[in-house]
């Protein structure tokens, strides 16, 4: 059996890392339609700009696991051309006109394959990173993905991406029933509401951890 490896300085409580390859790195909807004007994320009436902040951040996570030849997973949200696979409720949200479906100046929508559904150019997946593209807010629902980490004997989620409290917290929910050891990364993770990034973070970590672990990005690059 491998030795387990070291801990990352977390909070609640240390997080120690499992054996080499068990923990990946799961970077969740680094995409334009929720970075950049003119995706799902403006049509909704945010502010996408606190969002490019993490980049660097999640570029130095990237930088990591692929220095060390680490599993990296990158989610994508998105709809397929014909929508059948999102739902009416969820289609009917944002502003006539600037719905799921409908025409953007980066392509339709939140739609798979338009421009404006593709990851941001900084942190555009390499060759053998997983990419997953899911239908709803949680990377589980509908993706096959916990057979994918089970095949890859992945039993650990280091967490990054956005939203913060939408996808990013449904995400590790899902896991974290599903019996993954998971640490959200505190400075690569944003949200366009501070107080709900602020909220989520302590939330996953209040009563010993209840839904995982947080850190910052230095803490997880300082015991490789
Ligand atoms: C949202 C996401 N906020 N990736 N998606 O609709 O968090």
């Amino acid at each position: 059996m491998t030795a387990p490896g070291p801990e990352i300085a977390a909070r609640p409580s240390p997080f120690r890392l499992a054996a080499r390859g068990a923990a990946a790195l799961l970077v969740i909807d680094m995409q334009r339609d929720f970075l950049e004007p003119g995706g799902f994320g403006a049509a909704l009436g945010n502010d996408v700009r606190p969002l490019q902040r993490i980049v660097p951040e999640v570029r130095r996570l990237l930088g990591l696991f692929r220095a060390h030849d680490l599993p990296i997973i990158h989610t994508k949200e998105g709809h397929r051309p014909d929508l059948s696979d999102c739902p009416a409720s969820k289609r009917r949200r944002g502003a006539p006109g600037m719905r799921i479906g409908d025409p953007g100046p980066m392509g339709r929508i939140l739609v798979l394959g338009e421009p404006g559904n593709d990851f941001v150019s900084e942190l555009a997946p390499e060759p053998g990173e997983l990419v997953v593209p899911k239908p709803g807010k949680g990377a589980f629902y509908r993706t096959g993905l916990d057979a994918k980490l089970a095949a890859r004997g992945i039993s650990q989620l280091i967490i990054a991406g956005v939203t913060t409290e939408v996808c990013v917290q449904t995400t590790m929910r899902e896991a974290n029933d599903r019996g993954y050891e998971c640490l959200l990364v505190e400075d690569a993770t944003e949200s366009y509401f501070p107080e709900f990034k602020a909220a989520t973070l302590e939330m996953v970590r209040a009563q010993g951890g209840i839904v995982g672990w947080t850190a910052k990005v230095e803490e997880v690059i300082e015991v490789f």
